[in-house]
């Protein structure tokens, strides 16, 4: 994949991310950082590495930082806890959320107390009650900012659209007596660095793969489930095992091999075209679709030894 294709998938999430458009998105975000006292970054627990944008570290140097693993509910729950503590023993502090449902989103509340207690004391001490921790979001497209900020605000309606460039009155939201939210997130670049990262965000939906290179994706998808998750991918599609290992013991290239287990499950999905053969490209979108929304299981895709 090149990056010229993984610009163009990352503008179906209507933003465009050429250099032009990141030195922008930067600069409107290090403006915001002036104003808060904590950074909350969200990345998806499937893919805490290639979730994480590159610059990061850079962007928010010298601010107090959560890392808030979101989407956990379709993460494998001992690499939750294994990625937990990856982040907290280079002591940066981690929870897991799932802000469809809002599990997790009191963790955060109280870490983020927890992180700014020293403040919180001096304050008081100054007798300065009235002064909030001011805290913000930030993370790449699709991680699950908006879906965060209205969970953790207890609004309703959707933070809908972060428009760059409309400029608008910043607004505080109020977490509880001790913090506030601006509303709107930072929207930052994804990595754009190799292909095992490109391949991790379209197999998590975080950038669209677009038609052409659906199959491929999705081929891509099956070479990874028969390396590192057979089992779940026999049960979702009713693969038999044995005829699974025939297939890719087949004497020819393996790569046509893989692809031939992935029409198997085309075939049990009745993705068939005229003259009996499969819609590879109707199987791929089902099998993307399906492992996107977490009905192979809980798949964590970037995971930790220890
Ligand atoms: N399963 C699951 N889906 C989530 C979670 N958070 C967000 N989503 C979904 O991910 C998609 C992107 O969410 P959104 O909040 O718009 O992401 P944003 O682009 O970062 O603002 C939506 O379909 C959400 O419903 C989560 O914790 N678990
Ligand atoms: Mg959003």
């Amino acid at each position: 994949m090149s990056k010229n294709e993984l610009n163009e998938n990352s503008s179906k999430t209507n933003i465009n991310w050429y250099p032009g458009h990141m030195a922008k998105t930067r600069r409107q975000i290090t403006e915001d950082l002036k104003l808060v006292d904590i950074v909350i970054e969200l990345l998806d627990a499937r893919i805490p590495i290639s979730s994480q944008n590159p610059d990061i570290a850079q962007i928010t140097k010298n601010k107090k930082k959560l890392i808030v693993l979101n989407k956990s509910d379709l993460a494998n729950e001992g690499q939750n806890r294994k990625w937990v503590e990856y982040f907290e023993k280079q002591g940066i502090p981690a929870v897991l959320t799932d802000s469809n449902s809002g599990k997790g989103i009191q963790d955060c509340i109280k870490k983020v107390e927890q992180i700014m207690s020293e403040n919180l004391k001096l304050q008081a001490e100054k007798g300065r009650i009235g002064r909030k921790i001011r805290a913000m979001v930030i993370g790449i497209p699709n991680v699950g900012k908006s879906s965060f900020i209205n969970r953790i605000s207890k609004r309703v309606t959707a933070g809908v659209g972060n428009k760059p460039g409309v400029t608008k009155q910043k607004q505080w939201i109020r977490i509880n007596e001790n913090i506030e939210l601006l509303d709107t997130p930072g929207v930052l670049w994804p990595k754009f660095e190799s292909e095992e990262v490109a391949l991790h965000l379209a197999f998590t939906g975080t950038i669209k793969e677009d038609v052409l290179q659906r199959i491929e994706v999705a081929y891509e998808l099956t070479k990874f489930l028969l390396e590192n998750e057979r089992k779940l991918l026999c049960e979702r599609y009713k693969l038999d095992e044995k005829n699974v290992e025939q297939i890719l013991n087949q004497e020819q290239a393996e790569n046509i091999n893989i692809y031939e287990v992935m029409l198997e499950i085309g075939k049990k999905r009745g993705c068939i075209i005229s003259g009996g053969n499969i819609d590879d490209e109707k199987t791929a979108k089902i099998l993307l679709d399906e492992f996107k929304n977490g009905k192979l299981g809980r798949i964590t895709i970037e995971k930790r030894k220890v």
